[in-house]
């Protein structure tokens, strides 16, 4: 199987009216969509989401956040998807993000308030997707002109 990766859109994003913007980002790219679910996070799943950084600072006000309002969260499949998918959201502060990113594009926060939140590895990947999705609510499917995309017979 090819790399997944888990995809939020942040409640700033859904509140912005930008999910179709970064959905048809993705899609242009040539990834595939296997798993989406509109959704309102608990404090309790972003507090798991952001476990790593429990006891930073930027804790508390990262997972009130995420746990905000509704979130669009999907799953994402492509060979060297959480790369690809890390560069097209840009870094981490849309005050800092290039142009030409989702984040430098459409965020000007310092702060963190960054529209997007894309797995950086693929453990990573694999815990959050778990967090959010079982194994039946993703969907496993051949695009008809793969070849064309990804230069890949399938
Ligand atoms: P997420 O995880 O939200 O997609 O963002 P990144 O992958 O780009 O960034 P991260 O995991 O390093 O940080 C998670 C989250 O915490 C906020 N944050 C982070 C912050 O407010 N101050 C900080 O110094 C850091 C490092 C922003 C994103």
């Amino acid at each position: 199987m090819a790399e997944r990766t888990l995809i939020i859109i942040k409640p700033d994003g859904i509140q912005r009216r930008l999910a179709g913007e970064v959905i048809s980002r993705f899609e242009r790219k040539g990834l595939k969509l296997v798993g989406a679910k509109l959704m309102q996070i608990s404090r309790e799943q972003a507090e798991r989401h952001y476990a790593v950084h429990k006891g930073k600072p930027f804790f508390p006000r990262t997972v009130e956040y995420l746990s905000s309002g509704p979130v669009l969260a999907m799953v994402w499949e492509g060979d060297g998807v959480i790369a690809m998918s890390r560069e097209m959201m840009g870094s981490t502060f849309g005050a800092q993000a290039k142009p030409g990113t989702i984040r430098g594009d459409f965020s000007c926060s310092p702060e963190g308030i960054n529209l997007i939140h894309g797995s950086d590895s693929p453990p990573s990947a694999e815990y959050e997707i778990g967090l959010y999705f079982s194994p039946e609510e993703m969907v496993s499917y051949s695009f008809a002109d793969e070849r064309w995309v990804t230069g890949k017979k399938s």
